[in-house]
């Protein structure tokens, strides 16, 4: 909802460059529009070398997409910590509050590849790049605590399950399959993950309000040597917030890009999402404190027992110049860590560390993608490393070998008081074997606090998200192996989706027992301002432009985005810059609609319009004229979130809740 006048505006602007066409040779270009040819309707010439460079330089522009999370949007920013945090760690851009360290951010889904839609049900995957002054420091994290396996050797097996099936393709961008539910019952570490993505954190409204979290165990390390486990959060000041399912479903149609379109409108109008940065630590004397493995990458640390401490704020403030060079060139590694972090043993984060590197080899085209700008770090370069695919340096000099006389052994290596990275220096030791470890075994109890810690809405959803996914299967055998999986971790769970998806409910009752609540903050709980959300004003019949603009200024105000929609875009006064139609316009785009009509007849359009907006529970307002005449549609004027009001002000009171759950 970018201002079409201000777009145009850009537009004209971006055209008086006045630069003329080259080859990549940097020869001026004549001709575009036809090839040489011998006459008018003779063969064409292959001496046209600039038709010849064209066509092989798009015949390459493709690039290998990534094997996961090859959906995504970027867009850079920056952080900045809130104390020092020396007491923890080394790290520069964690100690020092006046440095303000820029960095690049890639949100993506991870099932569906680069053309899937955005609103499918997934974990989002929520990459940093921190461009530090010691080197780059990539935070590779999801929108979920946890994750579905615990041993990275298993990591091909689940995304394999999870992915459109080998023999068909199909589905795209979606769980809801047979090898994925077979996955899930035959793999039960899986089951956290997978109860916490049918939940509606599976289903996010958007990426400005999405959690992040590093889920592994980190290590902090400060000057002195001392060390800390960590686990990294980020959390949004913007609150948390979810489609609902048959919407999302319905926006995979009206709007493939809604949720990029929606970061990359935020930041056009100057609207910029922040994030912030929130740590757990665990003393390394309280390592084994606890009724879980603080290594196992399935588990939350609960916020009760481990509270996260805030310790800075990030803000995207920049759109991308070029998506491919900057967001599909990005390279994120969990591996890209700076002095005074570290790595623990957690065996999908030392897996992990093999991955990212190799991937890019592949899909970037050999090992200098670190030359490529979004990768590059914003300290100098220096060491021995030479040739290769894509080389965009000129090394000089002749020696390009440690240790060596001729040039003064540059470049020297840095002990760490110079700010060398020294790696943590752990005591270990055991036996070689193949074996996971005892205290990775419990595979339920976190699964079923997550569920205690939803309100009953949120757990009505997660019942509805599993009913559909496993309700997709085709195997009978795959949906009452899920069932039972379901049944080892809430009763009522199985009980409520094996009834939806018509298999046997489990004959015993097999439920974890644990009455703890997870302080994990459910959508509901979360504070979520008003600004940024949207309305819908649906015009009928004949409405005075100074109602409009008294409308029009309550929205502004509150900074609510909005669109004045009605049949034709001129019904609709055109000072607003902003019109949409019944066609253009649908009610999932928005967050809360306002019927605003004279005493002419309702729309069949406008009264879809509002039965959907309805449907999905989200706040309406309409005027008394407008509440007349919608007496036939599917509205129940006494359910709660829906008002009968001239007032331009009342849509800031329905907004009280973003979403009426009790209506149905
Ligand atoms: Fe990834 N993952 N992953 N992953 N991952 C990739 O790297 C991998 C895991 C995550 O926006 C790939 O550059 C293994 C956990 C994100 O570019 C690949 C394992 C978490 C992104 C890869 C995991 C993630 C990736 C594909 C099991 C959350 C997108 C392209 C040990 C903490 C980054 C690429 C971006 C991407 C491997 C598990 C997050 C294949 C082997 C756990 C956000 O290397």
């Amino acid at each position: 909802m970018v201002n079409k006048k201000q777009k145009q505006l850009n537009e004209v602007e971006k055209r008086n460059n006045d630069k003329a066409m080259t080859t990549n040779n940097g020869v001026k270009v004549s001709e575009d529009e036809n090839t040489l040819t011998v006459g008018e309707r003779g063969p064409s010439l292959l001496e046209d070398f600039h038709f010849r460079e064209k066509i092989m330089h798009f015949d390459h522009e493709r690039i290998p997409e990534r094997i996961v999370h090859a959906r995504g949007f970027g867009a850079h920013g920056e952080f900045k910590v809130y104390e020092d945090l020396s007491k923890y760690t080394s790290a520069d851009f964690l100690t020092n509050p006046d440095k303000t360290t820029p960095v690049f951010v890639r949100f993506s889904t991870v099932q569906g590849s680069k053309g899937s839609p955005d609103t499918v049900r997934d974990v989002r995957g929520f990459a940093t790049k921190f461009y530090t002054d010691e080197g780059i420091f990539d935070l590779v994290g999801n929108d979920i605590p946890v994750f579905f396996i615990q041993d990275a050797i298993k990591f091909p097996d689940l995304i394999h399950a999870v992915k459109p099936e080998p023999h068909n393709e199909i589905p795209q961008g979606g769980s809801a399959h047979d090898t994925f539910y077979d996955f899930f019952a035959q793999n039960p570490e899986s089951t956290h993950t997978t109860v916490w993505a049918m939940s509606d954190r599976g289903i996010p409204k958007n990426f400005r309000q999405i959690e992040g979290f590093g889920i592994h165990t980190f290590r902090l390390v400060n000057s002195e040597g001392g060390s800390y486990f960590v686990k990294f959060h980020w959390k949004p000041l913007q609150g948390l917030e979810s489609l609902v399912w048959d919407e999302a479903q319905m926006l995979h149609g009206k709007d493939v890009d809604f949720h990029r379109k929606d970061l990359y409108e935020s930041i056009e109008k100057g609207d910029y999402p922040e994030w912030e940065l929130g740590l757990q630590i665990i003393r390394p004397e309280q390592e084994f404190d606890f009724d879980f493995d603080i290594l196992d990458p399935t588990k939350i640390w609960p916020e009760d027992q481990v509270p996260v401490k805030i310790v800075g704020k990030m803000t995207l403030n920049q759109n991308v110049t070029n998506v491919f060079d900057e967001t599909e060139q990005a390279a994120f590694h969990p591996g890209h860590i700076v002095p005074g972090i570290d790595f623990s043993n957690d065996p999908l984060l030392q897996g992990r560390l093999f991955s990212y590197t190799d991937t890019q080899i592949s899909r970037l085209g050999g090992p200098n993608f670190n030359q490529i700008p979004i990768n590059r770090p914003v300290n100098e370069v220096h060491n021995n490393q030479r040739d290769a695919m894509h080389q965009m340096n000129i090394n000089k000099g002749q020696v390009a070998y440690h240790k060596n006389a001729l040039n003064n052994n540059d470049p020297h290596t840095a002990p760490k008081k110079e700010g060398g990275y020294e790696h943590y220096q752990e005591k270990v030791e055991g036996h070689k074997i193949q074996k996971r470890s005892e205290s990775f075994k419990d595979y339920y109890s976190q699964a079923k606090l997550y569920l205690n810690s939803l309100t009953q809405p949120e757990f009505d959803h997660t019942v509805d998200g599993f009913s559909f996914e496993i309700g997709m299967c085709n195997s009978v055998m795959v949906k009452q192996n899920a069932v039972n999986q379901l049944n080892k971790v809430d009763r009522t769970l199985a009980e409520r989706v094996a009834e939806n998806v018509g298999v046997e409910v489990p004959k015993t009752n097999e439920e974890v027992k644990t009455d703890a609540q997870d302080s994990q903050l459910t959508m509901e709980k979360f504070d979520i301002p008003l600004a940024g959300h949207s309305v819908a004003v649906v015009v009928n019949g004949n409405i005075s432009a100074e109602t409009l603009k008294s409308y029009a200024k309550t929205f502004t105000e509150n900074k609510l985005n909005y669109a004045f929609v009605g049949q034709h875009p001129k019904d609709i006064s055109e000072t607003f810059g902003i019109t949409e139609t019944f066609d253009t316009a649908h009610p999932t785009l928005f967050d809360s609609l306002i019927v605003l009509s004279d005493d002419s007849e309702i729309l069949p359009a406008a009264e879809e319009f509002a039965e959907l907006t309805y449907k999905h529970n989200k706040p309406i307002v309409v005027n008394e004229s407008a509440a007349q005449g919608l007496t036939n549609a599917k509205l129940n004027f006494e359910a709660p979130g829906i008002f009968v009001s001239d007032e331009p002000q009342t849509i800031v009171q329905a907004f009280d809740r973003k979403r009426y759950w009790s209506r149905k």
